[in-house]
């Protein structure tokens, strides 16, 4: 028989409620919920939190962008996830325009091999053809259910409206998910191009080229190609209220529209790029851009009224030196910023510790919405008998003070270094298996296994064709047959 692991004394906080029970796992799951349960091995939950592990949605690992590669991979940064209580990241396979979306999907496994904790991927459409078209039906046959669309990064990776049309109607036969990384790319080109052509060459540039319009108007373009395809939408790292404004018209409406802030742009402001120091404001450019402080409250009212549902990273990180590809021209640094190990730590201190989110919340916020939305619930995101024994045993009071010094992530600097915590894991387990044991990361190289993600059941699929498109019901009259006008 398998050892039993029991977790000792901790309160259970799920995303619907919270209780103190014991929590029993063999095997990799979660056996047995209940008070005074007996095991081979015991963990000490006193005092703390049981909470379902954290899933991040959005991460970049080993990702080629912009001339280079982003610097963490599968291993540095699952690593860095299940030090800060994150046991499966979903990261985006990204075939070069031209390039099957089968074979760029065998590029990412063979990176994923050394993932310490699980993982699945989207799939981006980069560009458009019958090929594509076909792929699309195998890769959601091979457990990836949703399509990543880029409307910026022109000559690029960006697509125009008519593939995002064709690619949202195609998810939608499909049952597949679309979801949008919503900027205005020509107006942000030409933006760029006149800002370079005044002289304005340093980072600050990058904020100035992609004002929240930019995404605002993008967001609310992608809602209504999806309205007309009849399919859900997930819309990516939403940044500022004209994104989050689309979004919640469109809720209202009914339409199912997901917003996904990113911890980054909910505690650091486009100040970062006004400083003095090159290094640190090119370290900070990512896209869309940090905002002005109005922004952050918005995004923050939208996880509280639930008019944005999740809270990633966008984890897409770049040494020093690789930032300085853009030392003579802001358009040539590569976008990206860490915030793997950080997301659950920064959103408990700035989140529950104000007394903005409640710690059920934050379970919904970093777990259990991400599960639902991505069709994974709850074998994640949940705990409960016969779900993976992703757990986190969370300290509320363990405190740390953010430091590139200890972090798991191999780039030289954080976004958030020197911002005290408090809110850290004790224990992170990843399938019932201790990966993180009070501070120190014991992960597996190769323990992580792809989570394959099913197509949305028929249900979801009719309750998403709100105003599908469909062919003309009545035949168009001969002019002999036509009733005289009235
Ligand atoms: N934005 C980033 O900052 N990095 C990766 C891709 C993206 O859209
Ligand atoms: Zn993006
Ligand atoms: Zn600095
Ligand atoms: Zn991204």
């Amino acid at each position: 028989m398998s050892e039993r692991t029991v977790i000792k004394g901790g309160t259970i906080v799920a995303a619907d409620r919270s209780y103190s029970a014991d929590v029993a796992i063999e095997g990799g799951k979660i056996v047995q919920i209940g008070t005074d349960l007996q095991g081979d091995k015991l963990l000490d939950a006193e005092g703390c939190y049981v909470m379902p592990g954290g899933i991040d949605p959005h991460v970049h690992l080993e990702m080629p962008f912009m001339g280079t590669h982003s610097a963490d991979d599968f291993e540095s940064g699952t690593r860095a996830g299940l030090a800060g209580g994150t046991t499966m990241v979903v990261d985006f396979c990204l075939p070069s325009p031209g390039q099957s979306m089968l074979e760029a999907l065998a590029a990412w496994e063979a990176k994923s091999q050394r993932a310490c904790a699980d993982y699945s991927y989207h799939m981006a459409v980069t560009w458009w053809s019958e090929q594509v078209f076909e792929e699309m039906e195998e890769v959601v046959k091979r457990g990836i259910n949703s399509f990543k669309h880029f409307m910026a990064y022109k000559g690029a990776l960006m697509v125009e409206d008519d593939e995002l049309f064709a690619s949202f109607q195609r998810c939608a036969a499909i049952g597949a998910l679309p979801m949008v990384h919503a900027e205005n790319g020509d107006v942000v080109a030409t933006m760029q191009e006149k800002l370079l052509a005044q002289g304005l060459t340093g980072p600050e540039g990058h904020g100035m080229s992609r004002p929240p319009e930019v995404e605002g108007e993008a967001t609310n373009r992608a809602i209504m190609i999806a309205d007309m395809a009849g399919v859900p939408l997930y819309v990516v790292h939403t940044s500022c209220e004209q994104a989050h404004e689309a979004i919640r018209r469109a809720r209202q409406k009914g339409m199912r529209v997901y917003g996904e802030p990113l911890i980054q742009h909910l505690v650091l402001d486009e100040s970062e790029y006004r400083n003095p120091n090159w290094d640190h404001a090119a370290q900070r450019v990512m896209s869309p851009p940090f905002r002005d402080k109005s922004h952050q409250d918005s995004l923050w009212a939208g996880l509280q009224a639930g008019s944005l549902q999740v809270v990633a990273t966008d984890h897409c990180a770049f040494t020093v030196d690789q930032k300085r590809f853009g030392i003579d021209d802001f358009t040539k640094i590569p976008n990206g910023t860490g915030g793997l190990e950080d997301r659950m730590p920064v959103l408990w201190t700035e989140g529950v510790n104000t007394g903005r989110l409640t710690p059920n919340e934050f379970v919904a916020a970093t777990s259990t919405n991400i599960a639902k939305i991505l069709n994974i619930y709850p074998r994640k995101g949940a705990i409960v008998e016969g779900s993976d024994a992703d757990l986190v045993v969370w300290d509320p009071k363990k405190s740390k003070t953010i430091s590139p010094a200890t972090q798991q992530s191999v780039v030289e600097y954080n976004v958030f270094e020197g911002r005290e915590v408090t809110g850290l894991p004790r224990y992170t387990l990843s399938r019932g298996v201790v990966a993180v044991d009070d501070g120190t990361v014991c992960a597996t190289p190769g323990h992580g296994q792809f989570v394959k993600r099913d197509a949305y059941p028929e249900v979801n699929k009719a309750l998403s064709k709100w105003k599908a498109l469909t062919a003309p019901r009545q035949v168009m009259r001969k002019p002999e047959n036509m009733p005289a006008c009235a």
